[in-house]
């Protein structure tokens, strides 16, 4: 059997009888009961037609079953598709149309719906969801041991979906090199071992919850405590249990919000990763004053997973990300021209390595656009290297706003806003915000005689898109403020709304 990211990160494992997983009912899980596990759900997977190279949309619950199926897609040679679970019926409709899955696995609240959907790609509906998920109970009767299928370095592994800035949404392909290799750089850099205990409290449908946590833990043999949803009363009471937390600024904003989060509470903690989003160096020195740990914060991407790191021995600095990965290069170049700029100059951050992706689902123009011939990966954000290599962002050349860890691209907004009858344009950007880093607010310029209100808006916003990305401030304006060259600025828009 040569299976890449099998072998390295679950195989290790038969026989391990050490804590896995343990959930939120109290539920422990050993390595050995999860591997278990998955290969009874890679028998439902075989059952169901899924064949080596089949994409399986996952948008579910976070259980352990789930995690599970992670690896059980994994065993059986499957391209794993998680979506965020606020997705509303709408949004689906596109990933599932562009992946062509052979199966979908939801939430069993969401069953009928999502069996509508399906019909019209001849896919196979599974549920996960308490014990009645059907998923589950027909694993429940299978064998425990499951013939797992080759699958090489670059045979792919997920399908992770971001948006773009024009145009719809694009899938990234992963291969089992690109997930073991920064797996294997982060474990080592964060010296995480089977001595460690995670606490797990971010989505599993985005990179940092599914790889960056899971991936490293795996690797490891650590425990994790599978947390359905970041509850702060939760995480405050694993705090004296564990040793280390990933999460997004939010995370950190919120324990500092509470007087109980202390250094006593965290007495037993080694680590605390942060990343997705920008830190504020204000949080990161509250942090340190508070608990003496210094938040480590790092910077990847959903087509590059990890790509700079603070050092976990040497300076953990606010306000930058810290140094290329090993294994991972990275330069900043004039956007424009793509020349490399010596160190100390402001450009478009570019990356290379194992850890890149193998070009977006379906979309060779696309890919072209965005992964040079050499290998190097333009991330569309804007950075800084000093002459030692350390990396920090100062901006995005992409229109992109990041709330509390999730992305949101205007241009979706806009075009549902445009959509609308009586609405002549539409800008949506992100202002500060204490809890989530950033929010939305969108203005609107209506035609001339159109008697629209900002809760006509919102009522047509609300059933196409994700609550997250909904704009928590309509704004009827009588005109877009312009540059000389006709281009809406954004920057002049968030200045005027900011409070
Ligand atoms: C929830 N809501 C949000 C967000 N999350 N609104 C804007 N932005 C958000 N991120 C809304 C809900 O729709 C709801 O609205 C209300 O807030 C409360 O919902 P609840 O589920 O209780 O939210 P929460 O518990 O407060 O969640 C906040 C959170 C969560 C814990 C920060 O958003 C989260 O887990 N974020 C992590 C995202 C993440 O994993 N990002 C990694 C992407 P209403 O009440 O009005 O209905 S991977 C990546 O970026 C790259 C690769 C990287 O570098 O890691
Ligand atoms: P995604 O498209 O969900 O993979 O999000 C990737 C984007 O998140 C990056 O291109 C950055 O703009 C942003 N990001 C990730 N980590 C950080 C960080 N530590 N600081 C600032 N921005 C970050």
């Amino acid at each position: 059997m040569t299976n890449t990211l099998y072998e390295a990160l679950f195989a290790p494992h038969v026989g391990n009888s050490a804590a896995f997983l343990q959930c939120d009912d109290g539920r422990t899980l050993s390595y050995d009961a999860f591997l278990k596990r998955a290969a009874q759900v890679a028998h439902v997977l075989s059952d169901a037609g899924v064949q080596p190279g089949d994409r399986i949309v996952v948008q579910a619950p976070k259980l352990s079953d789930t995690i599970a199926l992670y690896a059980a897609s994994v065993q059986a040679g499957a391209v794993y598709l998680p979506l965020n679970t606020a997705y509303t019926q709408a949004e689906l409709v596109y990933f599932i149309g562009d992946a062509s899955p052979r199966l979908i696995v939801c939430d069993v609240q969401d069953e009928a719906a999502i069996s509508e959907l399906a019909k019209a790609h001849d896919a196979r509906v599974l549920t996960l969801g308490g014990t009645t998920g059907s998923l589950s109970l027909a694993a429940n009767d299978k064998p425990e041991n499951y013939e797992t299928v080759d699958r090489g370095p670059d045979d792919l592994a997920a399908l992770l979906y971001t948006s773009g800035t024009t145009g719809r949404s694009k899938g990234a392909m992963l291969s089992h090199k690109n997930l073991l290799s920064n797996a294997i750089s982060l474990t080592d850099l964060w010296e995480i071992t089977d001595g460690d205990r995670l606490i797990h409290a971010l989505p599993v449908f985005h990179t940092h919850g599914l790889f960056v946590a899971l991936n490293t833990s795996l690797l490891a043999g650590a425990e994790v405590r599978l947390m359905a949803a970041f509850d702060l009363e939760v995480i405050l009471s694993e705090l004296p249990h564990s040793t280390l937390l990933m999460g997004v600024p939010t995370f950190y904003t919120r324990l500092l919000g509470d007087a109980r989060f202390s250094q006593d509470l965290v007495a037993s903690m080694r680590l605390f990763v942060s990343g997705s989003a920008p830190l504020l160096a204000e949080t990161h020195r509250e942090f340190e004053d508070r608990t003496g740990h210094r938040i480590l914060e790092r910077y990847g991407m959903t087509e590059t997973n990890m790509i700079t790191s603070n050092p976990y021995h040497g300076d953990r600095l606010a306000g930058t990300v810290g140094y290329a990965l090993p294994g991972t290069e990275v330069k900043i170049t004039n956007p424009e021209s793509g020349e490399a700029l010596p160190s100390g100059d402001i450009g478009m951050i570019e990356v290379r390595g194992d850890n890149v992706f193998q070009g977006y689902w379906k979309m060779p123009d696309k890919t072209a656009e965005e992964l040079r011939d050499n290998g190097f990966f333009l991330t569309g954000d804007l950075g800084v290297q000093s002459a030692d290599g350390r990396v920090s962002i100062v901006g995005r050349s992409k229109d992109l706003i990041i709330s509390g860890g999730f992305n949101i691209y205007p241009k979706e907004i806009e075009d549902v806003l445009n959509d609308i009858e009586g609405v002549n344009e539409s800008a949506v950007f992100g202002v500060p915000h204490p809890d989530f880093g950033e929010s939305v607010i969108a203005a609107v310029v209506l035609l001339p005689g159109a008697a629209l209100t900002a809760e006509d808006l919102k009522t047509t916003v609300e059933t196409q898109l994700a609550r997250f990305k909904h704009p928590r401030q309509y704004e009827i304006v009588s005109e877009l403020p312009r540059n000389t060259m006709g281009k809406v600025q954004k920057n002049v828009l968030r200045q005027d709304y900011e409070t």
